[in-house]
């Protein structure tokens, strides 16, 4: 567990103060979903993914149990395991069972979750060597591979829905230099009022996890936001195909980052989150267009999520 290091460094904490002052510059203010997982948003992703509302994670652990041998012939018995995005690490334990790897690598930007999910992985599989790796994938990373093993990338949870159709198109690009085969796990289209529904929790947990983000740029960057005086909204927006989440400014203020003043007029949004839903056929489109030729598509019995197996 070498790579695990504790606490933001300076230069993350500069260029989260950068990407802050940034969106919050812009006509439409926005914040990037990534700063969402503290340990604090971490831990209510958690409660998430045990909503009634929130089917995802439930869709996607059905479909992995039902498809499990499947999924493991194409991943192959032996290879190494990386997974971005690995959160608690729910499905990885499956497909863990399955393939037997040779190592597994979660990688994740927030430190707490990679933490404690390496943890349960070693109590739960003492025989699995584990090597954990904190980091944002959306940047150059180096993966402890050895050469000579065949590698998988595993990307669950329809992470890849929380980026725009050029980040994904990147990020799946630039996988296929990782490993020559991958799986994704893919939210699909469905009735908006599901998808609204999963995104507008009656117990307000999906609330809290998109206010705890002015909380963090409070502790860590030292900003005044008054979480009270915004608002969780979250809607379908069936043009582009995403579940869009915003915090609404319920009235006029400003607020202070340092030396930076941003004005909010009452009713002005901060774009925090984009959720893209795609048909089998879009995202096949996507993957074939990132120079993946072979598409294995499994699904869940109500069709409410897909696992994509790409080969490079
Ligand atoms: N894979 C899990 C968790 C999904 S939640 C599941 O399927 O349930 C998204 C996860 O990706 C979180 O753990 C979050 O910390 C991580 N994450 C989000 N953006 C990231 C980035 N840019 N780099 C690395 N990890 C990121
Ligand atoms: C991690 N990601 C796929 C979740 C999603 O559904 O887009 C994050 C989330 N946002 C609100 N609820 C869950």
């Amino acid at each position: 567990m070498a790579r695990e290091r504790r606490g933001a460094s300076p230069l993350e904490l500069a260029v989260f103060r950068e990407d802050v002052v940034a969106g919050l510059s812009r006509p439409q203010k926005s914040l990037p979903p990534k700063y969402f997982y503290d340990a604090a948003g971490s831990r209510l992703f958690e409660r998430i993914c045990r909503l009634a509302e929130y089917y995802v994670t439930r869709a996607e652990l059905a479909l992995t149990r039902q498809h499990l041998a499947a999924i493991a012939r194409f991943a192959g018995r032996g290879c190494q395991l990386i997974e971005y995005g690995s959160g608690e690490g729910v499905k990885s334990r499956l497909l863990i069972r399955a393939l037997r790897p040779a190592v597994y690598v979660p990688i994740d930007i927030s430190q707490d979750a990679l933490r404690a999910a390496a943890r349960g992985l070693a109590r739960e599989f003492p025989w699995l060597r584990v090597a954990p790796l904190a980091g944002d994938f959306s940047r150059p990373l180096d993966i402890p591979v050895r050469r000579g093993t065949p590698s998988v990338v595993y990307f669950p949870g329809s992470t890849i829905g929380n980026l725009t159709t050029d980040e994904a198109h990147g990020f799946l690009s630039m996988s296929r230099g990782v490993a020559a085969k991958m799986l994704v796990g893919v939210d699909l289209k469905k009735d908006p009022a599901v998808l609204h529904a999963a995104y507008n929790d009656k117990a307000g947990v999906t609330a809290a996890f998109n206010l705890n983000l002015l909380t963090r740029i409070n502790r860590e960057l030292g900003a005044d936001f008054d979480p009270g005086r915004f608002r969780h909204y979250a809607f379908y927006n069936p043009a582009a195909g995403r579940i869009e989440m915003h915090l609404i400014a319920l009235e006029k203020h400003s607020v202070r980052l340092g030396r930076h003043r941003f004005r909010f007029a009452a009713g002005e949004t901060i774009h925090t989150e984009n959720s893209c839903k795609y048909s089998p056929a879009e995202f096949g489109a996507l993957a074939a267009k990132a120079g993946f030729r072979g598409t294995k598509t499994w699904t869940d019995r109500r069709g409410l999520f897909a696992l994509f197996g790409l080969t490079a």
